[in-house]
């Protein structure tokens, strides 16, 4: 598959502003050994860790009502200790760009060693902010987990590592002001369900074994750098997606996109025909520094693995891979025009779960390839699901943000976008096949340029997520 990158458009440009590249950034773990180029046999070089969670002991989504305004301290989950998760908020109330809906998630690793964390992504986009990129729980200094946006009329809800009420590494802080438009918020934090982790702190091209996750499964890979890449600053990239064929090697990844300057995915290629193609492909410092997770590259040419290329500077002295595991999604793959009922996977019923679809076409700013995913979370008591998020990027749209399963209204769960000829591949809640709660509807009109597509759902994000474990109220402050 070629290579196809575009830049995203001015319009969304001109939102994309880095956060402070100030705040404290710690690394994830310091690299072992000295890495040195043409480094075969892999992962001597760069030190691998399993980051898994403990799902079967710990609850793997936690889901807080946001009623109250103020400042109150949850307990940070022990899956984001020495374990990838990620925080998500739904709001009923428009911020930035992104209508009502759940947000797109921020990532979080916090280290049983130290307490210092790491998150992202360091950037704001389209009116939101997401991570301050790191910090150091317990050490008093207040880092953002989670920003988000502000309403129109000023309310808002926010996450921080330290605040007023607590300076504790097993603590973190809520900041919230409801409104008139935001009366309502909910924080989603979901378990990782494992990542594999490569550190790299000097200069060189480093093989790494491809997991055993990522064939035939979908997985994905987030990228940590102590540097500015474009828009975004020190701390964790958003995911990018990957899928390789036992059969035949090749691999279908994703976003092919440019954002902020970062360009995400070739879209997809073969690993082991000595092509270098991007699984990552990243940003670049100022002064040329790059962090690159390639299919093949100077120390192997081999299906099995993959090669980091890291060319450090001034500004990046370390950068470190993820790469987790996104066992048991469900794929639909169409290819003739209709609409298609689909069954909803059990595990989309009161849990979060993951869509992402794949095409063959450019739509948008999106190049051929996996897209970036929405969540998705049906309730069982009267089948209305919330998801997100709820924006337009690219000249791609993403989700309604939230309406009923099976009330005959076709709602958009992954919208996407049109071809430049007309065709598209979308997931609604209900459709001309089917108005049934537990279906849902594929809508796929093919052209010259789409001839195929799938649709992927996954536990994702949230493993062991059916029912919400555990539920804090805050205190009730009266309001108008
Ligand atoms: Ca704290
Ligand atoms: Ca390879
Ligand atoms: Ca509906």
């Amino acid at each position: 598959m070629k290579r196809h990158r575009i830049l995203i458009g001015i319009a969304v440009a001109t939102f994309l502003v880095a956060l402070v590249t100030g705040s404290p950034c710690v690394r994830p773990s310091a690299a072992q050994g000295e890495p040195s180029a043409r480094m075969i046999p892999v992962n001597t070089a760069s030190a691998e860790r399993l980051v898994a969670n403990s799902v079967d002991e710990n609850p793997a989504c936690v889901a807080y009502d946001l009623s109250a305004s103020g400042e109150s301290t949850i307990t940070v989950p022990s899956f984001c200790i020495d374990g990838m998760c990620t925080i998500s908020v739904y709001h009923e109330a428009t911020m930035g760009a992104f209508g009502p809906g759940l947000s797109w998630p921020a990532y979080y690793m916090q280290s049983s060693t130290d307490d210092s964390w790491v998150g992202g992504p360091n950037i704001s986009l389209a009116g939101v902010s997401f991570s301050a990129g790191g910090g150091v729980n317990g050490d008093r200094s207040s880092e953002a987990v989670y920003i988000g946006g502000t309403a129109v009329d000023g309310g808002y809800v926010r996450l921080y590592d330290d605040g007023g009420a607590e300076s504790s590494a097993d603590l973190w802080t809520i900041e919230s002001m409801p409104s008139a438009l935001l009366t309502n918020a909910s924080l989603h934090v979901c378990a990782v369900t494992s990542c594999v982790q490569h550190d790299v702190s000097a200069e060189a091209e480093y093989a790494i074994e491809l997991p055993d996750f990522c064939v035939d499964e979908m997985c994905s890979v987030l990228m940590w750098h102590d540097a500015t890449f474009g828009a975004f600053g020190p701390g964790l990239s958003w995911p990018v997606y990957y899928e390789q064929s036992s059969t035949d090697d090749s691999w279908i990844g994703g976003p092919n996109v440019s954002v902020g300057g970062v360009v995400f995915s070739d879209g997809g290629a073969v690993n082991g025909d000595g092509s270098g193609d991007d699984v990552f492909f990243g940003g670049q410092t100022g002064t040329g520094g790059y962090l690159r997770l390639l299919d093949d590259g100077t120390p192997e040419d081999s299906p099995d693995l993959w090669t980091i290329d890291f060319a450090p500077d001034d500004d990046l002295t370390a950068g470190s891979i993820y790469i987790c595991s996104m066992p048991s999604c469900v794929r639909h793959d169409v290819s003739v025009e209709a609409e298609w009922p689909i069954e909803v996977p059990d595990f989309c019923i009161d849990g979060m779960c993951t869509v992402l679809m794949w095409g063959d076409a450019f739509v948008g700013a999106f190049g051929p390839g996996l897209s970036w995913p929405v969540q998705y979370n049906q309730s069982s008591m009267d089948d209305s699901w919330i998801g997100g998020p709820n924006v337009s990027i690219g000249g791609v749209s993403f989700s309604v943000g939230g309406a009923v399963n099976g009330d005959t209204s076709g709602d958009g769960i992954l919208l996407w976008g049109q071809t430049v000829g007309g065709g598209y591949a979308s997931l609604y809640d209900d459709g001309t096949p089917e108005s049934s709660p537990y279906l849902w509807t594929i809508d796929f009109v093919p052209d010259a340029s789409l001839t195929q597509a799938s649709f992927y759902i996954c536990p994702g994000s949230c493993v062991q997520s059916k029912v919400l474990l555990y539920r804090l109220y805050l205190p009730l402050v009266i309001r108008e």
